[in-house]
């Protein structure tokens, strides 16, 4: 083709993609899906809850339930009660027969020569011998573990020997600040951590132990044993064991326990598999408990029906692990299933920016998983990244935030090669796996939407006084979910009334035993449209995303309020063509502080320190007075609207109505 006649196809293709709204899932996709008999809506709404027997009989378990949801006390619904069951023998050794040396994890390490292949029975026995060391160092079923591991084989091998001994483990996000992770060893009571020496980002050596020994400062409890990975054969020279320190080396406890076997525990379905701390919109993170048999039947069904994933299959999430989708869908779910699963250490630029897709082609990858962030960075590097590489994705998803649809087409052209089918998934830390989204080979696919509820699922829009919004009408209000579904979490660790609080309160009549008087609240916005396709607005309450992370205004501002030279501060969400949201943070300083770059400085530095550096606010706007109401309150809204550079919202009931404007003034002449 002449260039000439390159520029003219593309500008064809791109009237098209601007012009169609819908788009058909490929016939040779079609053909070939987990998922094609479109009765299987109306199936599972008939048969609630008993629909979901399908998803538990994926697995094997060692006693079948008795009923399979117990509705007698809500919110507190219980899934297959009376069921036992094991996650890691589930994700490990009941494939051992079919395929012990077929890759379970493959990973790469920052530097591409380094690689393993993890085949289901190298899984099994660095699953055994960790499990082993578990117990060596004491502990027992029900106790928690905290680990804070980046992307290195050690994070699910310590994950699921700690489900095969049911030690409910609860991972913290590598990212995440030691201040963060000693208020997640606090809240979980861990008397047991796990970290490593450190990882690579961007090539570098990073010191991972450094944030473990400070948080052990940090921390109100006093942990008794924390279990070392190296990233290495052996510890890195700049990285030190002190001789009163609890730290112990995992490969020395490993040497002990060679070849040893443990036995999986067998686990009562609502027995916790793990916690995930998430934001909320007050005080601490939450520790979103998940039950092990309800959630493993969930994952394990989505990950089938919507990512479309086959055994034989190639399939690479790229996200952390440290995060639910990592969890659902890096781990439990694909490994369930018996399929490869594809892990990558470092950053999708480094050491080029074509990194990912060198990946896809080395490991023939089918399925692609990312966030829209993602996809949006990669849109912005441009395509030339993208077509030096040989890969072929049959299907791709996106998760985490709504996805714009310019970012969507351009994925689907250039990463997808237009034959790709995408689905747009809609979930929570506290759904345990996807909701609202498409199944592939049913549901043309149509960019910037998330498509339909998953069968059974129960989404609804109700207006802010509690009332249901009629379905499909296309109008906005707060997302809920009428009825419980097997992943949902069980409760907020160790304190049921955040649970309701947070998240029933809202639209539940609280009182009643009835269950059809309990609603979930989801906390986001969104639209029910004729095509009962459902598109997600965003938060409605005060979490913004950043780049796909869920951060807490109060956790930001809580950070910002520990800084000395601060008054007074309040956070707003900008909005950012990559990362979705980037905090700014706007600041009134003590009386007789000068408002300079040094106090900037110590408000970032802060806000890294507390939470992580992934949470570093965009801007420090300094302000004489903050928008408050006559009853004090921030205006949160006001400042947003500012960050935004918008239309100021009403300003009428604010104590002083010039607060707003002298701010912008004060903006614009800085
Ligand atoms: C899985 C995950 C949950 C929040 C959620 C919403 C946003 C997630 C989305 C989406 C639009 C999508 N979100 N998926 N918004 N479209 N497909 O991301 O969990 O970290 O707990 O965040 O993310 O606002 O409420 P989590």
């Amino acid at each position: 083709m002449s260039d000439d006649a390159d520029v003219d196809a593309e500008a064809e293709l791109e009237a098209r993609l601007t012009e169609q709204e819908y788009f058909r899932p490929p016939t040779q996709f079609v053909g070939q899906a987990n998922v094609t008999d479109p009765s299987i809506h109306e199936r599972f709404d008939e048969n609630y809850p008993k629909c979901f027997e399908e998803y538990a009989e994926l697995l094997e378990w060692d006693e079948h339930w008795d009923e399979v949801l117990d509705d007698s006390n809500p919110p507190f619904y219980e899934w297959f009660t009376g069921g036992k069951l094991n996650a890691s023998y589930n994700c490990i050794d009941r494939h051992l027969e079919e395929r012990k040396n077929q890759a379970a994890l493959i990973w790469e390490g920052t530097d591409a020569e380094e690689r393993e292949h993890i085949t289901y029975q190298d899984l099994y026995n660095r699953v055994n011998e960790m499990a082993a060391v578990l117990k060596e160092v004491g502990v027992e079923e029900d106790d928690v573990v905290t680990c804070h591991l980046p992307m290195l084989p050690s994070l699910p091998v310590t994950m699921l020997s700690c489900a095969r001994i049911g030690a409910p483990h609860s991972e913290v996000f590598a990212g995440f600040s030691a201040q963060a992770l000693a208020d997640r060893i606090d809240s979980a009571g861990s008397d047991v951590v796990v970290t490593v020496d450190g990882y690579y980002r961007r090539g570098e050596f990073l010191n991972h132990k450094e944030k473990c020994d400070e948080a052990l400062e940090l921390a109100e409890s006093d942990p008794d044993t924390v279990l070392l990975w190296t990233r290495h054969d052996e510890l890195d020279d700049d990285v030190e064991i002190t001789s009163d320190d609890p730290y112990v080396l995992v490969d020395e406890l490993l040497e002990n326990n060679e070849r040893r076997r443990v036995e999986p525990v067998s686990r009562d379905a609502e027995d916790p598999l793990f916690l995930m701390y998430t934001s909320g919109t007050t005080g601490q993170p939450k520790g979103c408990q998940h039950r092990t048999g309800g959630y493993m039947s969930y994952v394990t069904a989505t990950s089938k029906n919507v990512l479309d994933i086959k055994p034989e299959d190639t399939y690479w999430c790229a996200a952390d692990i440290g995060w639910i989708t990592g969890h659902s869908y890096i781990v439990y779910g694909p490994l369930s299933l018996g399929t490869t699963s594809v892990m990558y250490e470092d950053t999708p630029d480094h050491p080029h920016k074509g990194r990912i897709w060198e990946i896809a082609e080395r490991y023939d990858v089918d399925i692609f998983h990312t966030s829209p962030t993602a996809v949006r960075m990669f849109m912005k590097w441009g395509e030339e990244h993208v077509q030096d590489y040989d890969f072929d994705f049959r299907h791709m998803t996106t998760v985490g935030e709504p996805i714009q649809p310019e970012a969507w087409l351009w994925y689907y052209k250039y990463i997808g090669d237009e034959d790709a089918v995408i689905v747009d998934t809609w979930w929570q830390t506290e759904t345990g796996g996807h909701l609202i989204t498409n199944l592939p080979a049913l549901d043309d696919m149509k960019p910037g939407s998330a498509g339909k509820a998953q069968p059974g699922i129960s989404p609804a829009i109700y207006d802010d006084d509690g009332e249901p919004i009629e379905p499909a009408s296309g109008q906005a209000g707060n997302l809920v979910i009428e009825d419980p579904w097997p992943g949902m979490l069980q409760t907020v660790y160790g304190n049921d009334e955040r649970f309701i609080e947070e998240y029933w309160q809202d639209f539940s009549d609280t009182d009643s035993d009835d269950p059809d008087d309990w609603v979930y609240k989801a906390g986001d916005g969104a639209v029910h449209g004729q095509d009962d396709y459902f598109r997600v607005l965003g938060r409605l309450d005060d979490v913004m995303n950043v780049a796909g992370h869920r951060l807490g205004t109060m956790e930001l501002e809580s950070a910002v309020a520990e800084v000395e030279d601060v008054a007074e501060a309040a956070v707003a969400a900008r909005e950012d063509a990559e990362k979705g949201e980037v905090p700014d943070v706007y600041v009134v300083v003590r009386d007789g502080v000068e408002e300079s770059d040094a106090v900037r400085g110590r408000i970032v530095e802060a806000v890294e320190d507390e939470i992580g550096k992934f949470a570093r606010p965009a801007n420090v706007i300094f302000c004489d007075d903050l928008p408050k109401t006559r009853s004090g309150k921030i205006m949160r809204r006001l400042l947003e609207n500012i960050s935004n550079d918008e239309e100021l919202g009403n300003t009428t009931t604010l104590r002083d109505p010039s607060v707003p404007e002298e701010i912008r003034d004060r903006m614009r002449g800085d």
